[in-house]
């Protein structure tokens, strides 16, 4: 660990630059890798922080714009090394979208693609519907969720809306994106190739009625084995509401995001997304979802399905321009007290919102403005969290649970949309300030980005990254951050002691799955949030604005 603690990917030259000490010195100097000073400052005191538990030394070495590698040096102590440039975040935002490749199932992962990280076809066998054990059904494909190798439908809708939203958004950051996966080359843009593989799957848990199954698993997880070593029957648990909703408006977005590419494969996910939306209308009531007895994979349960309902209907009427899908919008927003700026997996509102910001037909302007306002309110509650914060840092206490990194960047988010929607430039330092602690100016120092960062995590609860038996772990895997819960079925509350400052309350351990375990829905903020700060910065493309 290095005591000085600074963004270990590095710093776009113009923006913002602050070190992180925790001991008090004089001063500091950021040198290079020759060793020759190239800036001096010193570091002013911010006091004691409360979620860290540490007195905080803030050292701005902003002035220093020429690119290069750089270490923080005072007293004995040094940083981690990192970049200034306009490229720093490249890498980062490569290995942060590729992780999807990674996590493909259905698939043998070769090496010209996979490097070292190979695996054979995984889960081909026919799916067994576990309400009738007679139907079985062939689902083969998709992104292994998480650390487990389950396949949720609602988790894979809010991962793709981020991928897909951020590719509509920030297109000059993202059109070009080479990603070195099997449809490389083919005339599209990556970022799509890889988006279809997890679109081909959803498709597929559309029931023929148009209910939508909620997950693809086996009864229970399956040991720290390869996904090709298993081979447990797979199911199709009972269909849900959330995952109707869920499917409704992915299917819709994707029509809306591939029509100029590929209009047949558009108008296959309208159709599909038709179809469900119907079911959806002719079953109003909340079907939620429950692990029956005997299946022990994730859960994915919510307790009301407004927000998802709200974003179909948002999503069906940016797709089409139908008046009966935007009264259907007015009906959610009137009847239930939809949270506007959620971003998933759970609340999806926030979705809803980017499609009524993105929509080419007409919205009510009452209906805009009270969404800006929902986006830009948070904004300056964000900012003023920061503010506040030794780290910079917009979490509140109560938001370091199981995957604290996902709403650290969905702030991060959230930011930049209201940089888009005031135009204001100050936001985007508060989203990067988001980035840096992602990836190192935090209490323990650490990037929470496998293979990025000289101190990184490198062991997070992820099935193949521990049975492959390489010690590097797959670059780009987010892992999950600090949980001040800690859980007791896993190892945490054995590797920290209660009383553990919510900041300090993680280590990089695959034991613990409530802290250090990898999901497809908190890689993809993390590839919005890097799309979207360095769009400016990349040749534009044609793209679509919000507001
Ligand atoms: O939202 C409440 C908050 O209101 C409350 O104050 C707080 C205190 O307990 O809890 C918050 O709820 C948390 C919830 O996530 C919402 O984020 C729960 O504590 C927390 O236990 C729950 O964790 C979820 C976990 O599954 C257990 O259900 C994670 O979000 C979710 O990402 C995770 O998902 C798992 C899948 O089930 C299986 N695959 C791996 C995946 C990642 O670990
Ligand atoms: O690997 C599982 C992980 O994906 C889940 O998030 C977690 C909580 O549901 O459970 C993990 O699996 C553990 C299981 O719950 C209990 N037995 C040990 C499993 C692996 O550590
Ligand atoms: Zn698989």
């Amino acid at each position: 660990m290095f005591p000085i603690y600074v963004n270990q990917a590095g710093y776009l030259p113009e923006k913002r630059k602050i070190c992180i000490a925790t001991e008090e010195h004089s001063e500091f100097t950021v040198k290079d890798m020759q060793g020759k000073t190239c800036f001096k400052g010193s570091f002013f005191s911010f006091g004691f922080d409360e979620l860290s538990g540490d007195r905080v030394y803030h050292g701005d070495f902003s002035e220093l714009t020429m690119p290069g590698k750089y270490r923080i040096h005072a007293g004995d102590q040094v940083s981690a090394t990192f970049d200034i440039g306009e490229q720093v975040y490249d890498k980062l935002l490569y290995d942060v979208m590729r992780a999807f490749y990674f996590l493909r199932c259905g698939c043998e992962l070769e090496e010209k693609h996979a490097g070292c990280y190979t695996h054979k076809a995984c889960h081909t066998s026919d799916a067994t519907v576990w309400d009738n054990r007679a139907i079985k059904k062939s689902i083969v494909g998709g992104w292994h969720d998480a650390g487990d190798y389950g396949r949720y439908v609602g988790p894979g809708a809010v991962a793709l809306s981020h991928l897909l939203y951020a590719f509509m958004l920030y297109p000059n950051a993202l059109k070009g994106l080479q990603l070195n996966i099997p449809e490389s080359g083919n005339g599209q843009p990556d970022v799509l190739n890889e988006c279809r593989w997890e679109l081909d799957w959803i498709l597929k848990m559309q029931r023929e009625d148009g209910a939508v199954y909620h997950k693809l698993t086996t009864a229970n997880f399956c040991g720290f084995i390869m996904p090709e070593e298993d081979t447990a029957e797979q199911f199709l648990l009972p269909v849900s509401s959330i995952a109707a909703a869920d499917f409704a408006a992915i299917c819709a977005l994707a029509s809306r995001v591939y029509r100029e590419y590929d209009a047949e494969y558009a108008d296959t996910f309208l159709q599909a997304a038709k179809k469900t939306y119907q079911w959806l209308n002719e079953n109003p009531n909340f079907l939620g979802f429950r692990n029956p007895e005997g299946c022990g994979t994730g859960g994915y349960g919510e307790r009301d399905d407004h927000s998802n309902r709200f974003w179909a209907a948002a999503e069906m009427y940016a797709a089409t321009g139908e008046a009966r899908y935007l009264e259907d919008v007015k009906m959610q927003l009137a009847q239930h007290d939809i949270f506007l700026t959620a971003l998933g997996w759970g609340e999806v509102g926030g979705m809803g919102s980017m499609a009524l910001l993105t929509t080419d037909y007409s919205v009510d302007e009452s209906i805009k403005e009270r969404v800006k306002k929902a986006v830009i309110d948070q904004a300056a509650d964000l900012k003023q969290n920061a503010d506040n914060n030794g780290y910079f840092c917009t979490m509140k206490e109560h938001e370091y649970n199981w995957g604290s990194n996902m709403g650290l960047m969905h702030h991060g988010m959230i930011l930049m949309m209201a940089d888009m929607l005031n135009g204001s430039s100050e936001y985007i330092e508060y989203a990067l300030a988001q980035l840096h602690v992602l990836m190192g100016v935090n209490a323990l120092g650490i990037s929470y980005v496998t293979g990025n960062g000289d101190y990184a995590c490198n062991h997070p609860h992820l099935r193949p990254a521990c049975a492959d038996g390489i010690d590097a772990c797959m670059p780009g895997m987010v892992c999950g951050g600090p949980n001040r819960h800690l859980n007791d079925r896993d190892h945490s509350k054995e590797l920290l002691q209660a009383g553990t400052p919510p900041m300090k309350c993680f280590v990089d351990d695959w034991r613990c799955y409530s802290l250090n375990e990898i999901t497809i829905y908190w890689n993809s903020p993390v590839v919005f949030l890097l799309a979207a700060v360095l769009n400016g910065k990349m040749p534009a493309a044609k793209g679509q604005a919000l507001g």
